[in-house]
């Protein structure tokens, strides 16, 4: 195991200290696939566990980030600590909605008990997923009792980037009917809470419905979705929805399935990594080494088929 170098060494008790700073340095070095910044993830890890991850998502322009600013000024005034890391999955070229996303949470920057961030690279070792999961574990070494995770979208891959939370919230409003077709498709798994903001809105009633319906029809588990009106931009329903994030918590926690779905993630994470790794080796080996072009060649030349060189290819790095 390579030795902890002298950044990240210098960082680890400004960080664990919850240094703003420091903090900031450790996402930017995660963030750049700097190795310091996975060295320091590794001296942290074990002080790691205890906040309570939060995943938003939903379509464009739903209220996410004003939803996520209100419940940031809740947990303030409990004097939590919190982090905020928005993360866009579609585009590495996010200025746009990232600018909106900081707009709508100046009040808290200049607040020391609160952490803003905005991730959108990819990095290279392992994909936005894995830079997601670093960097809201840095948050939560640094003392950061509530994370909560953004991202844009009602994908699959939406759902995948906050799967690291221990709650997931579906933000909608009325009119977002294509989510609602997604969650109908089996496109998106079904959330823990679903948020209709912009309840001022004439069509909430109408939306609510066909939520209820849609969920009618999906398994239920021993957790009955909770669907919370909002009207984040006047803080309207933010503190019952303060509850139902932690009533789920609650949940999950005396259920065991708060271990269960840590567990789950891990793996997924684990094997993802792995797998990153995997596919750089087999690819430089591919380009690099004679034996492998020439098994290329044989494919080319349609002697041997794809899936047997692939066979060959992985026996070759066992
Ligand atoms: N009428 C109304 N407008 C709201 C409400 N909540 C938020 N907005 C407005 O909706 C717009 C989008 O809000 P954001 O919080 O940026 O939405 P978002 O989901 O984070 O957007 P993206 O990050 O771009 O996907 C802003 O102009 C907000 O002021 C609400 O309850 N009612
Ligand atoms: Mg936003």
């Amino acid at each position: 195991m390579p030795a902890v170098g002298r950044t990240a060494q210098d960082l680890v008790e400004p960080l664990l200290a919850g240094d703003k700073r420091a903090l900031a340095r450790a996402i930017s070095l995660v963030e750049n696939d700097d190795p310091e910044g996975w060295a320091l993830v590794r001296e942290v890890y074990p002080r790691t566990g205890s906040a309570a991850m939060v995943g938003f998502t939903g379509p464009p322009g739903v209220g996410k980030s004003t939803l996520i600013g209100a419940l940031v000024k809740h947990a303030r005034e409990r004097g939590r600590q919190v982090a905020v890391l928005s993360i866009d999955p579609s585009s590495p070229f996010t200025q746009g909605a990232l600018l909106g996303d900081r707009i709508r949470l100046t009040e808290h920057f200049l607040d020391p008990g609160v952490f803003i961030r905005s991730m959108a690279s990819r990095g290279s070792l392992g994909g936005l997923s894995e830079a997601t999961l670093q960097a809201a574990l840095l948050m939560d070494a640094a003392g950061k009792e509530e994370v909560f995770l953004e991202t844009v979208g009602v994908g699959q891959a939406e759902v995948d980037i906050i799967d690291h939370a221990d709650t997931v919230v579906l933000a909608l409003m009325p009119g977002s009917g294509d989510s609602i077709q997604a969650l109908k498709a089996g496109v998106m798994e079904i959330p823990d809470i679903i948020v209709v903001n912009k309840a001022d809105h004439p069509l909430t009633d109408t939306m609510i419905r066909e939520i209820r319906g849609t969920l009618s029809l999906a398994p239920q588990g021993d957790w009955r979705v909770p669907i919370v009106r909002t009207e984040a931009a006047r803080g309207e329903g933010v503190a019952e929805l303060a509850e139902k994030i932690a009533e789920h918590r609650e949940h999950i926690r005396a259920a065991g399935t708060l271990e269960q779905r840590r567990r789950r993630n891990l793996m997924n994470e684990v094997i993802g990594l792995a797998a990153h790794r995997l596919r750089r080796r087999l690819e430089e080996s591919v380009r690099d080494d004679a034996e492998a072009q020439s098994l290329l060649d044989e494919v080319v030349a349609r002697r041997i088929d794809p899936a047997t060189a692939a066979a060959r290819l992985l026996e070759r790095e066992a």
